[in-house]
């Protein structure tokens, strides 16, 4: 469909992710359930390996390579197209090895300094989310003037320091980074103005896939596959290129509807 966003699903191996941690820590059970978003139209599968939800505490960068390798080996040599999300140059230097399209850095190039050299040395496309600082602190980070504007200047440092870097412009994306040291108040005036995200120029990114600020239309976060569908065809409203999803099948189709609205052209 090329008329849509594309779909990013999700699939964190890692024993303490707050939707689907411990789900898919195996690498069998990990590969299964990508093959499965697949089959529900995901045109990427995002790899993670570490927590990044609030509170959670960084672990041993070998731990972290040992989770995400037999995942991605066995999706890119089934022609599955992978996103791998961290925040560690040499966890990036060993994906891009293996074949990864995307390194999803949540810290936009701010954890690890030897990050953006070794993007800049590959030709994998770079998506700089914006951050504020590791999990166990950012929930402290949340003073703004205005959200929008001050995560626009924060994220336009950032896109100068991965162009400084050598990053080519075509290869860049940029995600407002929703949740990450953001109230839902917060969360909720980004999306609004998601489309000033999108005249910066590059690829937006967009992941508010079961976030606690959806929590008033579900309690537990597998019950807020409906309202991300719907943030989902917003989005798209809004111009952005993805969206990163743990339910595939149910914002595929959401932005299935969307294009049929559009005569097929939306
Ligand atoms: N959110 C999470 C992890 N990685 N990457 C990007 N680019 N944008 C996000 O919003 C984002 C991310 C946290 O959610 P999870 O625990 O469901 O993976």
């Amino acid at each position: 469909m090329a008329n849509r966003p594309l779909v990013f699903g999700v699939l964190n191996v890692t024993p303490d992710s707050f939707s689907d941690g411990g789900l898919w820590d195996s690498p069998d059970s990990a590969i299964e359930h990508a093959r499965a978003m697949v089959a529900d139209g995901a045109d990427v599968i995002d790899i993670g390996g570490e927590s990044t939800r609030p509170g959670a505490a960084r672990i041993d960068h070998g731990e972290e390579r040992r989770r995400v390798e037999p995942v991605i080996r066995a999706l890119v040599s089934a022609g599955i197209s992978v996103s791998l999300d961290t925040m560690r140059a040499d966890t990036a230097r060993r994906g891009i090895d293996l074949g990864v399209d995307y390194i999803n850095d949540v810290s936009g190039g701010l954890s690890d300094p030897a990050m953006l050299g070794v993007v800049a040395d590959s030709d994998v496309t770079y998506i700089a989310m914006h951050w504020r600082g590791e999990s166990d602190v950012m929930d402290g980070n949340t003073i703004y003037g205005d959200v929008t504007r001050d995560v626009l200047t924060e994220l336009r440092v950032r896109i100068d320091a991965v162009l400084g870097a050598g990053v080519l412009p075509g290869k860049l994306w940029i995600d407002p980074g929703l949740g990450f040291a953001k109230t839902p108040v917060h969360n909720w005036q980004l999306l609004r103005d998601l489309n000033q995200f999108a005249a910066l120029g590059y690829p937006v990114l967009v992941g508010a896939s079961r976030k606690r600020f959806l929590a008033p239309f579900g309690e537990q976060p597998a019950d807020r596959d409906q309202a991300t569908a719907i943030i989902s065809v917003l989005s798209a409203e809004a111009g952005v290129a993805a969206v990163r999803v743990h339910d595939v099948a149910r914002t595929v189709e959401a932005l299935d509807v969307r294009n049929s609205w559009w005569g097929g052209a939306g």
